[in-house]
């Protein structure tokens, strides 16, 4: 099939899903166009089967917006028309769906009939889609949509709350090639970060206020009086200057690296003990499995989809949201023990091999099928 894949391009997950599906699908042999405001930040390989296509936003003074949904639908139509696309699926519902269909009307009157899969992430329902600015052209683009997924069961039953949904949703779980954790790292090199009695506590996200950044340091805080440990917080974003700020009054900064984003999420995961997710609102949580995938186990919020990942007390320990002394005292108990951590390693492994990648990818492609059929 040749697919036409519409993603946020910079650090998120729904870009990260979006950027391994479509290298995933060129794989198994499908041709597969990218088409964003830029490359993919995870897209590291263009092959024969894989294309980028860059929508190019003309700046004009009369526009105080730059209307964004205009050029990608336009792009679109060229992209379907210039490489006859089967199919188009769009991650992140805003404004990509909307984007699409007027696409798909466009194409209509060209006599073209193009499918297209819309897939809903998180925010893009329960933060952003719900806001009344919003709702309506989300619901709108949901219920036109030929086929709709969600990345969990909670996501889905969030979407039929929220909204006014007519359509089917099929859940389709993210995911992780788990054939590149097979074999841990021979050049993980803990030492680089910790002294050899330090337990290392890792953060990946993109700062922003549903991450609940503050309470990642706050959960460190009491874990480091009772546990050696260093934190090492991975990406940027609005609330880390206000969680810094906390770290050096409270004399923290040495035990805590902030590293910004980051490419090499592995190299950094697979010399980690606990990974932490404290978030307010997370539908699934690609960090939490890229950590577990790599013998992590997690402490986390046990909000939206994340029970569905972490399971409590196997995996790792689910809490309410801004638990922050029970999820330390979680923490604590995993951190303190050798074979205790060691069990919650290979029970974190072994749950993150249920979302391999060669289970979830057959679940797309059938349902490409199947817009496609129904179209
Ligand atoms: O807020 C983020 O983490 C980014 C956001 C996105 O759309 O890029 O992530 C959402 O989609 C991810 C991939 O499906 C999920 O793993 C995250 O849980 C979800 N974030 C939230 O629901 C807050």
């Amino acid at each position: 099939m040749k697919i036409a894949i519409v993603c946020y391009p910079t650090f998120g997950g729904s870009g990260v899903v979006a950027t391994m599906l479509g290298t995933a699908l060129a794989h198994r042999g499908h041709e597969i166009h990218f088409v964003t405001y830029k490359m993919p930040v995870r897209l590291e390989l263009l092959s024969q089967k894989i294309f980028f296509h860059e929508v190019n936003i003309e700046e004009y003074p009369l526009f105080h917006y730059q209307p964004y949904d205009l050029a990608l639908s336009s792009k679109l139509v060229n992209v379907v028309q210039e490489h006859k696309i089967d199919v188009l699926h769009v991650h992140y519902a805003i404004p990509h769906a909307y984007a699409g269909y007027m696409a798909q009307q466009m194409l209509s009157d060209l006599g073209i009939s193009l499918p297209m899969v819309t897939t809903l992430h998180g925010t893009d329902i329960t933060l952003v889609g719900s806001h009344p600015g919003y709702k309506p052209s989300v619901t709108f683009s949901i219920n036109n949509s030929d086929v709709v997924t969600s990345v969990s069961e909670s996501l889905k039953q969030d979407t039929l709350d929220i909204f006014d949904i007519k359509k089917q949703i099929d859940v389709v779980p993210n995911f992780i090639d788990m054939s590149a954790y097979k074999t841990t790292f021979t050049d993980c090199d803990r030492s680089i970060m910790a002294f050899p009695e330090e337990r290392i506590i890792t953060h990946i996200s993109n700062m922003r206020p549903v991450k609940r950044i503050l309470d990642v340091v706050k959960i460190f805080e009491i874990i480091h009086k009772e546990v050696p440990s260093v934190l090492i917080m991975v990406g940027d974003g609005p609330e880390r200057a206000m969680a810094e700020k906390y770290a050096r009054e409270n004399n923290l900064q040495v035990s805590i690296k902030w590293l910004g984003n980051s490419t090499e999420i592995d190299r950094i995961l697979c010399f980690t003990d606990l990974f932490l997710l404290p978030s307010e609102k997370e539908s699934f949580g690609l960090a939490a499995l890229e950590a577990m995938a790599n013998r992590t186990p997690v402490v986390s919020s046990n909000t939206g989809g994340l029970p569905e990942v972490n399971e409590n007390g196997v995996t790792g320990f689910t809490s309410d949201v801004g638990a922050v002394e029970e999820m330390a005292q979680h923490a604590i108990h995993i951190l303190k023990d050798d074979e205790v951590l060691d069990r919650f390693k290979k029970a974190a492994f072994a749950k993150a091999e249920q979302f391999d990648i060669n289970l979830v990818i057959p679940q797309y492609e059938a349902l490409y099928r199947k817009a496609l059929q129904e179209k």
